[in-house]
């Protein structure tokens, strides 16, 4: 039976969660085929009960995995005859790194730049608890949270320049083959992609460069879903 992946679903059926998209090319980059289950922020509940809070979430074989650094060391563990994720424990290793930077230093700039975006392409019954939600977090209303980007998508790019540095210099964070670091990356970029007209990289960037190769992977998973450029 094909794997279950509960996916975040925003407005018209778009996909955005960052997290989401690493789950879904992981499930590409092993070939393995998928049940894909568009999920609203409000609905996460029902998929998983107490126990899962966030997508993605997978269901394979009668487990429910979530997180998706743990459901890319569940896949790589179950599938081990697949292309591998993460080409061994240093390359596992070295993907913990990369996700503690995106997380750490991406993903807030992303959503430093988008925010009110992001909530306007959520679906229409999850409007209230994100404005909420983000609110607290962020500590003002989104409409602040975006404001001024112009002058600071820069800095947000400059952020970005260990990355525009080494794919520069080789087609993927794995080296000649992508592998789990380019899809915790391209996760970041992709979902400014598919909910913002506001460009976070120029034409000209590598980094931009990079990310339309990993989007083209998998017969263009990531160039064929909706997005803005
Ligand atoms: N550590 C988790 C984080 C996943 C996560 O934060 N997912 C977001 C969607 S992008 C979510 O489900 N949020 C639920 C909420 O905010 O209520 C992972 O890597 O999968």
């Amino acid at each position: 039976m094909a794997i279950v992946f509960y996916d975040l679903m925003g407005r018209d059926g778009r996909n955005f969660s960052p997290y989401c998209w690493r789950t879904r090319l992981s499930l590409a980059h092993k070939g393995l085929d998928f049940d894909h289950r568009g999920t609203a922020f409000t609905e996460i509940k029902e998929v998983g009960g107490e126990n899962f809070r966030t997508v993605p979430i997978i269901e394979d074989d009668g487990h429910m995995i979530g997180d998706s650094f743990a459901i890319a060391e569940y896949l790589e563990d179950k599938y081990p005859d697949r292309p591998s994720l993460f080409g061994g424990d240093m390359g596992l290793a070295l993907c913990k790194f990369v996700h503690s930077w995106t997380n750490s230093v991406v993903h807030p700039g992303v959503a430093n730049l988008v925010l009110l975006d992001i909530y306007n392409h959520v679906c229409d019954q999850d409007r209230d608890y994100i404005r909420a939600s983000r609110e607290k977090i962020f500590g003002m209303p989104l409409e602040d949270v975006q404001a001024g980007r112009e002058d600071r998508v820069e800095s947000f790019r400059a952020s970005l320049h260990p990355l525009r540095l080494t794919v520069r210099g080789q087609e993927f964070l794995g080296g000649e083959r992508s592998n789990y670091a380019d899809y915790i990356v391209f996760g970041a970029l992709q979902w400014a992609r598919t909910i913002s007209d506001f460009r976070l990289l120029t034409d000209d960037d590598p980094v931009f460069a990079w990310f339309k190769r990993v989007g083209d992977l998998f017969d263009g998973m990531g160039r064929e879903a909706p997005g803005y450029y």
